[in-house]
This record gives C-alpha cells, structure tokens and sequence, in this order.
C-alpha cells in the first residue's frame, strides 16, 4: 500500500459549492446547449440553483475581462467561461479564440479561481454541434465537472 499522499478532488464539496457560469451570446445556438450541459452536471451533483450565478457577455472576447471580475467578487470558488468561436465565420477567428484562451488562463492563474474552459473553437457549424450534446459529447458539461473537481481539490489544499 502507498504512503504516498495523493490530493485529487472529488465531488463531495459540490452541495455547498459557489459557481458561476459566463455564457457568451455570439453563437446562442450552440452556446445554450453548452449552458444546459454544465447546469445538468451542477444540478445532478447536488448543487443547489441559489449557488449558482450566470453572466452573460456579447461575445467569447469578453468572456475573460467577466472572468476576472467574477474571479476578484470572492463569492465564487470556480467561474465556468462558456462560448462558442467558429472558424468559417470571420477571419478573426485567431484573434478572438486565442484572446479568450490566453485571458481566461491568465485570470485562473493571477486570481488563483479556477476557469473552467467551455469554449468550442471549431472548423464549423458541424464541428460545433457534435460537441454541445451531440455525437462529440457536451463540452459545457465537461468544464462543469473540471470546475467541480477543482473546487473538491482546493479545499484541501
Ligand atoms: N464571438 C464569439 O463568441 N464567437 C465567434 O465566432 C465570433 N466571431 O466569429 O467573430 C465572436 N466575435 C465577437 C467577439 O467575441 C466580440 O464580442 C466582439 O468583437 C466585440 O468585442
């Protein structure tokens, strides 16, 4: 048997966890069915809807400045970042994929509030759907259970 001490999160802490989610509006479509995701897996893990608070932002571009406001509140243990950026859609897919990728990491590591990743950056429409809740799983639900066991982790840190 090891003696090592392993420190891993579990989902125990969720029936009193404080989340919030920021869902951006830009692809509504798509970012709705990410928003479903995460809040099946919060609600099913026995967090209670008054924990739970949702933001809402124009776009995947401003999801981390929301991030980082939320983050600095102090009333949320972990922040769900929830968009949806489409390549085929603008050729500034780069620069609003990349910005939000680079912003939400930056504000987990600088605030110390764990950012959970919910953002599709895909090839297409096809791409987008197969991963919010269709053959490709649901990439909300996903970052809904890294939120939590993040959360489990750092309570015992
Ligand atoms: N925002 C997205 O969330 N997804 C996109 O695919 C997207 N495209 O294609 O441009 C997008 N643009 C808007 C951007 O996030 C900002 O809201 C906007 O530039 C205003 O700052």
């Amino acid at each position: 048997m090891t003696t090592i001490r392993t420190i891993e999160g579990s989902f125990l802490a969720a029936q009193d966890a404080r989340i919030a989610i920021i869902s951006a509006r830009f692809n509504r479509f798509i970012v709705d069915q990410l928003e479903a995701g995460a809040l099946d897996v919060l609600l099913r893990h026995g967090v209670p809807q008054t924990q739970i608070a949702i933001a809402r932002v124009p776009g995947a571009f401003e999801l981390p400045v929301a991030a980082k406001r939320l983050a600095h509140t102090g009333n949320y243990e972990a922040i769900i970042a929830l968009g949806c950026v489409i390549r085929g859609g603008t050729s500034h897919f780069e620069y609003v994929a990349g910005t939000c990728a680079d912003g939400l990491a930056r504000v987990a590591t600088e605030t110390g509030v764990p950012v959970a990743f919910g953002v599709l950056t895909v090839e297409d429409l096809t791409q987008a759907i197969e991963r919010a809740g269709t053959k490709a799983g649901n990439k909300g639900a996903d970052a809904a259970q890294t939120a939590l066991e993040m959360i489990g982790l750092f309570r015992q840190l």
